[in-house]
């Protein structure tokens, strides 16, 4: 794939969010504003960081790479048609019958997915399983988790965050996305969450907080967890829910709700005014 400045990634990244609200617009459902939080993110992993191949999606050597918040699929779905995973003509048919784009990412319709995902608190067990074994396969690839921060809710994923830095799994990233809302409101009202960098160092985490919307921090930052041979990084990724339209952005009643057309309008031109979106669509 041909290399891309940091305009052209932002770019990119405004055509992803124009796609996420045309998609919940024809589905009629679906999660917009993790999605629109997390788009730069996952335009900076599947152009600058992963390793990996469209073309040939089950390589054995790929960087693995699992959204474990699965109701963020939209901006996932978006970015692998933007990389040609599957033509971008799929994106409209989200969580239609029998689509390869389920309403939460389903392995089943779509063999270049990692895992299905939707239920919360699984995936970091999933990535730790899989960077546990490349060490003892003496593989190479590594492994990169999308966790989101209402997920820190369940049990299981502290079992996990215990697991992988008792291990020093090194070759493990997490990407936290810090959007502050969950489904009930903000995430400080409904579990605390905050020391949040202290609960994983003392877990034997290396932490490191980023603007999530800063793509070159982002990328910097996956390439330092490359050079950390200690243990897991999670990397702290501060976005704001709804990122690109005012009227979501910030606002949990917006967390699983469609935009109607009038707001789509609305929503792409907002988009559109976002610094970096020249292209038009
Ligand atoms: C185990 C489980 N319980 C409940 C849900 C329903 N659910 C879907 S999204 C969500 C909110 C989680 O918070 P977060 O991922 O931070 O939401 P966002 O920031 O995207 O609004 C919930 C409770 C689920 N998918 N899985
Ligand atoms: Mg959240």
């Amino acid at each position: 794939m041909k290399t891309h400045t940091i305009d052209e990634l932002q770019d990119i990244a405004q055509e992803v969010r124009q796609d996420i609200v045309k998609m919940l617009l024809k589905a009629g459902a679906g999660h917009p504003v993790g999605s629109l939080g997390m788009a730069d993110v996952l335009v900076a992993l599947y152009y600058t960081v992963l390793r990996n191949d469209p073309k040939n999606p089950t390589w054995e050597d790929r960087d693995r790479l699992i959204l474990s918040c699965g109701h963020i699929c939209p901006a996932l779905y978006a970015v692998m048609s933007h990389v040609s995973y599957f033509e971008h003509k799929n994106l409209l048919k989200l969580g239609s019958f029998k689509s390869i784009l389920q309403g939460h990412p389903d392995k089943r319709f779509l063999p270049s997915l990692e895992t299905t995902s939707g239920p919360l608190g699984c995936g970091l067990a999933q990535a730790s399983g899989i960077a546990y074994v490349a060490r003892l396969d003496q593989k190479r690839f590594r492994t990169f988790v999308i966790t989101s921060d209402g997920e820190h809710d369940e049990g299981n994923h502290w079992e996990a965050v215990a697991f992988a830095g008792k291990n020093n799994l090194s070759s493990l990233t997490m990407i936290v996305d810090r959007n502050n809302i969950q489904i009930d409101g903000f995430t400080e009202d409904v579990m605390p969450l905050e020391p949040l960098a202290d609960k994983y160092k003392s877990f034997h985490w290396s932490v490191i907080d980023i603007d999530g919307h800063n793509i070159k921090e982002i990328v910097d930052a996956c390439n330092k967890a490359r050079a950390i041979y200690e243990n897991p990084t999670v990397i702290i990724a501060r976005t704001i829910p709804g990122k690109g339209v005012p009227f979501m952005e910030n606002n949990p009643n917006w967390h699983a709700k469609a935009p109607n057309s009038d707001e789509v309008r609305e929503a792409i031109k907002n988009i559109r005014n976002m610094k970096g979106a020249i292209e038009d669509y």
